[in-house]
Formats: structure tokens, C-alpha cells, sequence
């Protein structure tokens, strides 16, 4: 069986798939951009769970990924992970960004999570060039998929700006 990769254009806290992922940041404690919408739309729930896993290990360090539970969404767990700040691109902030999207997907394969959608993540409030941020994303996605063909359905990267969206479909023709 392969693994589809998706493009979609649209609002993440809409979507079935068995995970969704959170662009957070390292407090988990909620924000703007689309961790705002996930809060929201999810309910207290989701916030809940953030703050036992700040009990327990301090929040999540920038790359890595935690999972709650999906509260009122659709999906059925969200994972948030911890993109880089981007400030000159020397802060090794290619491989943390890597990191965040390869580290999602290992969190989604221990929990038989067959299905996860992706936002844009650091390329909001976190100021990551969009041209770079998507050749990052879809390189350690294809890795992932290629490594581990059997671990999903489907991924799917949905785009909430246009400029995002037509970066990624230039990227998933190529391949
Ligand atoms: N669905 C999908 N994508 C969305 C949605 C949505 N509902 N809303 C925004 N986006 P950002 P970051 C896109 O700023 O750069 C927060 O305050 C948006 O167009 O949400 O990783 C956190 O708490 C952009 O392309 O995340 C952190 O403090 C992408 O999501 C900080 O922002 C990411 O933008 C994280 O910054």
C-alpha cells in the first residue's frame, strides 16, 4: 500500500484525519495563527492536556512533538510541535524545522495514528521564507514516507494562504 501525499487549501480544524498537527510553541500553552484556531475550535480539553504535559516535562523544546486529545474537533488526537524562530537561517533552523515535521510523524506511528494533516508550520508569526519552509516540509515528508511505506494512508499539507498553496503544488508535481 503507499502513501498519499494531499494538498489542500483551507482551515486544519475542519479536517477527519486521525491527527492533525499543531504549530505550538515550547510554553503549549496556546497562541495565535493556527494553534488560536485549534484552541478554540478544540475547546478547554486539548489546553488541559497541555498543561499535564507541562507538569510533567516543562513544555516542548523546539523540533520535538507532544499529543493530546482533540477535544471538540473532528480528528481524533493533535500533535503539537515546536517550530524554529527563523532568524538568519544559520541557527540551524532547516534541521529543527525537519525535525518538527519528521518527529510528528514517529509521535503519529506510535500511536496508530494512519492519517495526519500538516499546516504551514513557522511560517506564520515565526517568520520562516515560505519557499524554504515548504521544500523542508515536503523533503522530510517524502523521506519519512519512503523509510516507512507501510506507516500511513495518507499526509496531508493544508494551506491557509494562497502563496503557500502554490508552493507546495510546484513541489508535489515535481515529485
Ligand atoms: N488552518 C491551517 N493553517 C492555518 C490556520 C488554520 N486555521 N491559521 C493559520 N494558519 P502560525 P508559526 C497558517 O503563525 O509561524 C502561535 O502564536 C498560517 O497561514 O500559526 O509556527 C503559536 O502559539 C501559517 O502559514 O505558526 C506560536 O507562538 C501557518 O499556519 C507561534 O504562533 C503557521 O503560522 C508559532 O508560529
Amino acid at each position: 500500500m503507499t502513501t498519499e501525499i494531499l494538498l489542500q487549501k483551507g482551515d486544519i480544524t475542519k479536517l477527519q484525519s486521525d491527527a492533525i498537527v499543531n504549530a505550538a510553541n515550547s510554553s503549549l500553552m496556546g497562541g495565535g495563527g493556527v494553534d488560536g484556531a485549534i484552541h478554540r475550535a478544540g475547546g478547554p480539553a486539548i489546553l488541559a492536556e497541555c498543561m499535564e504535559i507541562r507538569k510533567k516535562q516543562g513544555g516542548c523544546e523546539t523540533g520535538e512533538a507532544v499529543i493530546t486529545n482533540a477535544g471538540n474537533l473532528p480528528c481524533k488526537k493533535v500533535i503539537h510541535t515546536v517550530g524554529p524562530v527563523y532568524q538568519d537561517g544559520k541557527q540551524n533552523e532547516e534541521a529543527l524545522l525537519a525535525n518538527c515535521y519528521t518527529n510528528s510523524l514517529k509521535l503519529a506511528v506510535e500511536n496508530s495514528l494512519r492519517s495526519v494533516a500538516f499546516p504551514n508550520i513557522s511560517t506564520g508569526v515565526y517568520r520562516y521564507p515560505k519557499p524554504q519552509a515548504a521544500q523542508i516540509a515536503v523533503s522530510a515528508v517524502q523521506n519519512f514516507v519512503a523509510a516507512n511505506p507501510e506507516a500511513f494512508t495518507e499526509i496531508i499539507f493544508i494551506c491557509y494562504d494562497e502563496e503557500n498553496y502554490s508552493l507546495y503544488k510546484r513541489l508535489l508535481q515535481k515529485a
